[in-house]
């Protein structure tokens, strides 16, 4: 059988890696983070991220993005077909998110063409939490796109690039004043009730 692939998505310092590391460990799957940064790609993005003085063009950091996974698409397509299941912290849904919040008249075929092909997860959870929350977790601020009024936009974006209304592999999860153990009982109970535990 075919791996299970769950993806988690979620505004900056949302709690997706602390999620993903739980439930790669729960399902006894691999985790897959992106950006990666350990890549030769990644490094580059890393750059970008964390040094406001290197600048790049929307459009190359769209690609770069995009770049970043098909780096990693080989393995992942491999890992699903020996049976592995995968949990990934941020993927295509973030891609466009996040270059559709800077410019919000950019064609989205354009935005979606560089993904187009890579693997598509068998369920992803939108985690929303509130502004003021995320502004007391630790780290807040440090990377380029952590300010308040960029990720509202960022929400609205993911809100209207991920099809909850039409696309049943979606699920916007609350999770504002839950805590870590707390939130995960929430995906966990979502993955149970998909069958997709085992
Ligand atoms: N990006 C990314 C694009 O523009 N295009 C793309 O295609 C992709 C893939 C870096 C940036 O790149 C952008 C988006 C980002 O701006 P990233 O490395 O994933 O992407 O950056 P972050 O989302 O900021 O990653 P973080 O690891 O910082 O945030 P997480 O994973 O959401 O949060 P996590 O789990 O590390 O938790 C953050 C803090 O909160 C605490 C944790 O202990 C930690 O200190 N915490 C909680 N505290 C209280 N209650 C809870 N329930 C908590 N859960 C976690
Ligand atoms: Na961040």
């Amino acid at each position: 059988m075919r791996g299970r692939l769950i993806l988690i998505e979620g505004l900056d310092r949302s709690g997706k890696s602390t999620q993903a590391e739980i439930l790669a460990n729960r399902l006894n799957g691999q985790l897959f983070k992106f950006p990666d940064r350990s890549t030769p790609i990644g490094e580059i993005i890393n750059k970008f991220l964390t040094d406001p003085t290197f600048e790049l063009s929307d459009e190359s950091v769209h690609l770069l993005f995009s770049a970043n996974r098909w780096e990693k698409a080989a393995q992942l397509n491999k890992l699903l077909s020996e049976g592995t299941h995968v949990i990934m912290d941020r993927y295509v849904y973030s891609g466009i998110a996040y270059s559709l919040a800077k410019d919000k008249s950019r064609d989205v075929e354009w935005l979606y063409g560089p993904d187009v092909g890579l693997p598509k997860p068998d369920l992803t959870f939108f985690l929303t939490v509130s502004m003021e929350e995320l502004g007391t977790r630790k780290g807040w601020g440090e990377e380029r796109y952590e300010k308040e009024q960029f990720q509202l936009k960022v929400k609205e974006c993911f809100l209207k690039v991920l099809r909850v209304d039409t696309d049943p592999t979606i699920e916007i999860v609350d999770v504002n004043g839950l805590s870590i153990d707390e939130t995960t009982l929430k995906l966990w109970s979502i993955i149970e009730a998909r069958g997709l535990e085992g």
